[in-house]
């Protein structure tokens, strides 16, 4: 077929005048694999009603999308897609990798030679690199421990909720320790990321051993994913003279109202199933008697929640957790069983609300947590049914509920104690990991961060966890805009090696409308205590209205809120509950209770060292709401990633239900652009990861002449070394010339790196023979 040159080039796709959209049979979007397989079967292109007519093998065979001969989305998404089919689930998008979530189990995918296999790609630094999970990875350490390189590295997961970011942090972090050890032998469990029979130091077991604990403490069962986790994590592993010295982890945001509230078909973080099959089994003895339900556990326990428990205790065992330490901690976990289990009545001829005492149930479950929290019986009950709140700590001036509210306030005091004993634990639990895996400040030097954050999210009924959650990947969609697409077209531009524009999309303008000094955020926290749930909504709505990306929700039967246009499309926010989450008010009596507690345990979990945030909501009086929390944890987030070269994994869930087998093409299609992988493919093609200025250049692989024109003499010695002759003309995807640096693909960097070491051992062996001959 027949097809201009040019229009292959970057500009031309995104070009104000669209290309002629040839019909099109109508398609269906979801089809099975079974029946695209059909279509493929023939051999016949499933483009070949469209005006190109690209065979269906070259498209699977295509594991760089930067290489597709025409660059439209429709083929960007028909290579990912046929590729599904074929079980060949990565493919690059330049430095990029795209990973389609299989839906099943790929062990094969994940063996130990599959890591060496990788591992001696990335180190020879072959031209192509098979698309995988580990090989990026592999490029990462490769550039960290690298004589160029020492420079901190980052790879940042994204994609939507069950796509598949948690298993592929898992993976890279499990081919990171493995590397390490170079001892190559059959994973146990490769879904797990723990390897048996091979010996890793202490430090890579403990690091490895974190996983299973954070998810326990941290992921719960989603609509969505029934290992969602609800916390972002950044993982550092640290390197001092090329080797992993030790780790440090990084949480952000747990969703800590999942311990009291979760939607149908939900479950709680897994920790509550897992104590509790423990428990009715008879793993875990001693710790409680087991009631027949739970408030607070949506959900049965399944038999998986035990053997998942075993993995949890095993894992407490490598990190050095006592029994004693893990007894307090599960000890904490059945006390919130106990907790959620307090119901409350109206007094008798009172407007009071007190601990329902007439039912033996809840007298159990108050005797339980209090035993269990080292509380007295009646502190609990009267820092749980009390109906004041002061007006300010500093006067202390108690101000009486309406009899109204007082049901209402009793429950939320529980569920507020219950939200902030989960979270200090949480932190407990990580800072404790921490003290175990983080390396001596001394002995490493540089790190290599793996970054897990909750996907996009939109539900039918979206709140502050999912403000909070699209914001964070506002931020970093931003940070990729930037520091990838904007940096490297400006750059390439101003080197002379991009003549046309290439448009993208750039997000600021949303970021903007979220965090800035007049945004949904600050008017949000500014909103007094009285403001209406409702009103505070249409005053976002009216002073962002102008942004265009803030408005009122179009049809009059929605429930009051918002709705933002994110990158990823239109979310809208309820009004319900917005405003008490973003306050996360904890009553200082609450705090003083626990505060109180005749177990030690209890007492060192809310003070002290236990996490910044807790401190600071305590003591300071600024107003500090989830959303400024938030932000600034995203913001130091941002400062560690602008340190770092950042390495990306788009993870793609192929179906809405995550099917196996089923490829919703619209779906997909929408995830390809909502992370820019399209903007990507057309980018990078004119991308080389590496680059010199000339005088570097010439320094590290010319010698020790001075030159005077350093430009024109790197371009001679680039095309001696790299050129087929010493005349000869350097491909231009391995090495091209700006007007001040010199870009190099991975390969033309390994040629100049080996040619360099073989001087060098030449002129060493030399310098042995004048040695010897002179001694
Ligand atoms: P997420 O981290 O992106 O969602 P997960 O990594 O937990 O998603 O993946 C969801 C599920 O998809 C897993 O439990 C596996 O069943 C399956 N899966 C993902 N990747 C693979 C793979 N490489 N091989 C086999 N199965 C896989 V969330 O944390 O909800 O945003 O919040
Ligand atoms: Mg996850």
């Amino acid at each position: 077929m027949d097809y201009d040159e040019s229009s292959l080039s970057l500009g031309r796709r995104s070009s104000k005048i669209p290309p002629p959209v040839p019909k099109k049979k109508p398609r269906k979007d979801v089809v099975t694999v079974s029946e695209l397989r059909c279509n493929t079967g023939s051999q016949e292109s499933l483009l070949s009603d469209s005006f190109l007519d690209i065979p269906v093998d070259e498209l699977i065979l295509c594991d760089d999308l930067t290489r597709l001969p025409i660059l439209y989305d429709d083929i960007v998404l028909e290579c990912v897609c046929l590729r599904y089919c074929e079980r060949l689930f990565y493919t690059w998008a330049g430095p990029t990798l795209v990973a389609a979530n299989p839906c099943r189990l790929v062990d094969y995918l994940y063996t130990s030679s599959q890591i060496k296999h990788h591992h001696n790609q990335v180190k020879s630094g072959v031209d192509r690199r098979d698309a995988h999970v580990y090989s990026i990875a592999g490029v990462a350490h490769h550039r960290l421990t690298h004589d160029l390189g020492l420079v901190n590295q980052a790879v940042l997961v994204s994609g939507e909720s069950g796509a598949g970011k948690t298993e592929s942090a898992r993976y890279m972090l499990g081919y990171l320790t493995h590397v390490e050890t170079k001892i190559l032998q059959v994973p146990r469990s490769p879904l797990k990321g723990v390897w048996e029979d091979m010996e890793p130091t202490d430090i890579q077991n403990k690091i490895l051993a974190s996983n299973p604990i954070l998810e326990a403490f941290g992921n719960a069962a989603t609509i969505r994913n029934h290992n969602s986790s609800r916390f972002g994590k950044l993982i550092r592993l640290q390197y001092g003279g090329q080797q992993l010295r030790g780790a440090e982890i990084d949480t952000y945001l747990l969703e800590k109202t999942r311990v009291t509230h979760q939607t149908e078909n939900e479950r709680n973080f897994h920790i509550f199933y897992q104590v509790l099959s423990g428990v009715r089994s008879g793993l875990l003895k001693d710790l409680f008697e087991s009631e027949e339900t739970y408030n607070i556990l949506l959900g049965e326990a399944t038999s998986s929640d035990l053997a998942n428990l075993q993995e949890t205790l095993h894992a407490f065992q490598q990190l050095n957790f006592s029994r004693s330490h893990q007894n307090e901690i599960f000890k904490v976990i059945a006390a919130l069983l106990y907790l959620g289990n307090i119901t409350f009545i109206q007094e008798e001829g009172q407007t009071n609300w007190t601990v329902n005492k007439a039912s033996t149930e809840c007298v159990r479950s108050l005797q339980g947590a209090c035993v269990l929290l080292g509380l007295r019986e009646d502190q609990l009950v009267n820092t749980l049914t009390v109906h004041t709140f002061s007006v300010s700590s500093a006067q202390k001036v108690s101000v009486f509920h309406k009899p109204c509210e007082r049901r209402r306030q009793c429950v939320e005091r529980r569920d507020a104690l219950m939200q902030l004993i989960y979270q200090c634990l949480f932190i407990h639990i990580v800072n404790f990991i921490n003290d175990k895996i983080r390396a001596d400040r001394t002995v490493w030097s540089h790190f290599l961060g793996i970054l897990d954050v909750y996907g996009f999210e939109t539900f039918e009924q979206n709140s502050l966890e999912q403000l909070c959650i699209n914001y964070a990947n506002e931020r970093l969609q931003q940070a990729f805009t930037f520091r990838y697409l904007s940096a490297e077209h400006q750059m390439l531009k101003e080197e002379g090696l991009l003549g046309m524009d290439v448009p993208y999309t750039d997000n600021s303008s949303c970021v903007r409308a979220l965090d800035s000094r007049i945004s949904v955020f600050a008017i949000l926290n500014e909103l007094k205590r009285d403001v209406k749930e409702d009103e505070a909504c249409n005053r976002v709505c009216k002073a962002l209205e102008h942004t265009g990306l803030v408005c009122a929700p179009s049809s009059p039967k929605h429930t009051p809120g918002f709705v933002i246009c994110h990158y990823a499309g239109p979310v809208k926010y309820d009004a319900e509950g917005l405003l008490h989450k973003n306050k996360d008010e904890v009553p200082q009596e609450v705090w003083g209770l626990l505060a109180g507690s005749s177990q030690d345990f209890i007492g060192k979990l809310t003070v002290g060292t236990h996490g910044v945030d807790i401190e600071a909501g305590r003591r300071t009086t600024r107003k500090i709401t989830t959303l400024s929390k938030f932000k600034s944890s995203v913001d130091t987030l941002m400062k560690t990633l602008s340190q770092c070269d950042l390495h990306y994994v788009r993870c793609i869930k192929p179906s809405e239900g995550a099917l196996t087998g089923m490829v919703d093409r619209e779906y997909t299609l929408h995830q390809l652009k909502a992370c820019g992988v399209i903007e990507t493919v057309c980018i990078s093609q004119a991308g080389y990861p590496v680059r010199m200025c000339y005088a570097d250049f010439y320094a590290r692989y010319g010698g020790s002449r001075i030159e005077r024109d350093v430009a024109a003499s790197s371009i001679a010695l680039a095309r001696s070394i790299l050129g087929t002759s010493a005349e000869g003309d350097i491909d231009t995807a391995k090495c091209r010339f700006g007007y001040t640096r010199v870009f190099l693909s991975e390969s033309a960097l390994h040629t100049l790196e080996k040619v360099r070491e073989e001087k060098r051992n030449q002129a060493a062996t030399c310098l042995q023979k004048c040695w010897r001959k002179y001694s």
